[in-house]
């Protein structure tokens, strides 16, 4: 008797949670999907405000270096090659024993950070890339940041010349709108790029976000090898933007004394010399070398019109510019507040900064980050469309990470917040968040800021080139 009153008592409450629910569905606020549709429509439209037919295309230099790619998944490869679980986390700048990988992948999957090393044994890496060979699901493609974001570029309908050495095989899936400033090589460098979603296991861990570990032995990119050829090449070519990038593959490289400095000074040349027509973006990458970060503060950044980064290397950049040490792990979901305030910061120190010969100030910021897109742009500066090119690195950024170019929302999650402030100072204005005009801008001190969430894609395909991606699908419109 008691069973069967206890019975009723639950099935009339799950009956009026359920007429709820369907109220709600029916005429109340509109679903989640409803909501993710009207975000995916609004993005879409603020995208296509740019009409990019019936201008010349525009002329965009690129370097430095390419590599082929090796995508597998990270734990398959680890157990392959038979490198066992560590349950200590190292952070190494370098890796020269499989106990130091072990230590090291272990520090950067737990989070789920992205993180790239130096392999300085080659036998180490040989073991590697022939472990990787037999995995079923193993692909290989074009790689390096500069190579991926000509080929964006040149689809976005730019013509591109290309600063890297590329063996044949790799120029063949080039777009027929890049020329390759650089000598052909026999066998190219190799990157092994470790894949990992949300939720993978090895050992005691989950990785806390999908992310990917790149490992790589590299040759030819980190002596930059294609820069002269390139730099010849450039004044010819008149190129409306140059962009700078891979520098990171000069990170922990065994370099002679003196080596690297000397081949960023004939970097640091050629961006000195370069015609003021031409906009400089640098786009940064994961670097974990102290001084070279240093160099680069010197060398490469004072002469930049532009800077990419994500939100790891936001805070990096910042705490050295402040006299600081690296961070080297960072909120891998750093609040909009956040951000900004490192933006400004970072925007107001690098431009209070006297300018010396050949210098440019810094007119335009972008910060990629899992959850949202924000570029920073000096008002009355080159950079046009901000709104539009906002919108058009978090769509990219879907379309990246899900390999497809159609965005399905049912393979997309907001993680956004209803509404952000745009600062932590206490009393700041908070911006609510509206599915119907989801790209934010607003107009700060010599500044405009646009803000745009990321539909984040939940069938992972490939993080990595994520970021050249993104950075370059914002340039494009921009120019
Ligand atoms: C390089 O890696 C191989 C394969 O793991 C290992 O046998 C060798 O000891 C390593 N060399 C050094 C110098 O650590
Ligand atoms: C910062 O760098 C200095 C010098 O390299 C080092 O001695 C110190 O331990 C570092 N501090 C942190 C917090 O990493
Ligand atoms: C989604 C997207 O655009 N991904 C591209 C990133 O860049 C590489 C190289 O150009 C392409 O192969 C991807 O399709």
């Amino acid at each position: 008797m008691a069973d069967t009153r206890f019975l009723c008592g639950s099935t009339l409450s799950f009956l009026v949670l359920l007429l709820a629910y369907w109220y709600r569905q029916q005429a109340g606020e509109p679903s989640l999907q409803e909501r993710m549709d009207t975000v995916l429509s609004s993005l879409l439209r603020a995208e296509g405000k740019v009409d990019v037919d019936g201008v010349l295309p525009p002329r965009v230099a690129i370097g430095f270096g390419g590599c082929l790619d090796i995508i597998v998944d990270g734990v398959a490869l680890l157990s392959e090659a038979g490198i066992e679980f560590s349950s200590t986390p190292i952070h190494h700048n370098f890796i020269e024993t499989e106990k130091q990988l072990a230590e090291s992948f272990a520090y950067f999957f737990p989070p789920g950070a992205a993180s790239e090393r130096y392999v300085s044994n080659e036998t180490l890496f040989r073991m590697l890339v022939s472990a990787s060979r037999k995995l079923p699901e193993m692909r290989w493609s074009l790689g390096g940041n500069a190579p991926v974001m000509a080929n964006r570029l040149a689809r976005e309908g730019c013509d591109v010349l290309l600063g890297g050495r590329l063996s044949t095989e790799q120029m063949n899936v080039l777009s027929e709108h890049i020329t390759v400033a650089g000598k052909p090589v026999d066998d190219a460098d190799i990157h092994l790029i470790l894949e990992y979603p949300t939720g993978a296991k090895w050992g005691d861990y989950t990785a806390g976000r999908a992310n990917r570990y790149i490992v790589h032995s590299d040759n030819h990119n980190p002596m930059i090898d294609s820069l002269e050829d390139f730099a010849s090449k450039l004044h010819n070519f008149k190129p409306a933007l140059l962009i700078v990038g891979g520098l990171q593959m000069m990170d922990s490289f065994p370099f002679q004394a003196g080596q690297r400095e000397a081949r960023l000074k004939t970097l640091q040349n050629l961006m000195m010399t370069i015609s003021r027509s031409t906009g400089t973006h640098f786009e940064m990458a994961s670097f974990v070398e102290e001084n070279l970060m240093k160099d680069l503060l010197h060398y490469i950044i004072p002469y930049s019109d532009s800077l990419g980064m994500n939100e790891q290397e936001l805070p990096n950049l910042l705490s050295l510019f402040k006299g600081g040490n690296i961070t080297v792990l960072s909120d891998p979901y750093p609040r909009v507040a956040s951000i900004l305030d490192q933006m400004r910061e970072l925007y107001h120190l690098i431009n209070s900064q006297e300018l010396k010969k050949g210098q440019r100030r810094l007119t335009r910021l972008h910060i990629h980050t899992l959850a949202f897109q924000a570029i920073i742009v000096t008002k009355g500066s080159m950079w046009k469309n901000t709104m539009s090119a906002t919108a058009k690195a978090s769509l990219t950024a879907n379309r990246h990470v899900c390999g497809s170019m159609q965005i399905d929302t049912s393979k997309a999650k907001l993680i956004m917040d209803d509404s952000f402030s745009v600062s932590r100072e206490l009393g700041s204005q908070r911006i609510p968040f509206k599915e119907s005009s989801p790209v934010s801008c607003w107009e700060e001190s010599d500044y405009k800021i646009c803000i745009a969430p990321v539909l984040v894609c939940t069938e992972v395909f490939q993080t990595a080139g994520g970021g050249d991606n993104i950075s370059a699908a914002g340039l494009v419109l921009q120019i």
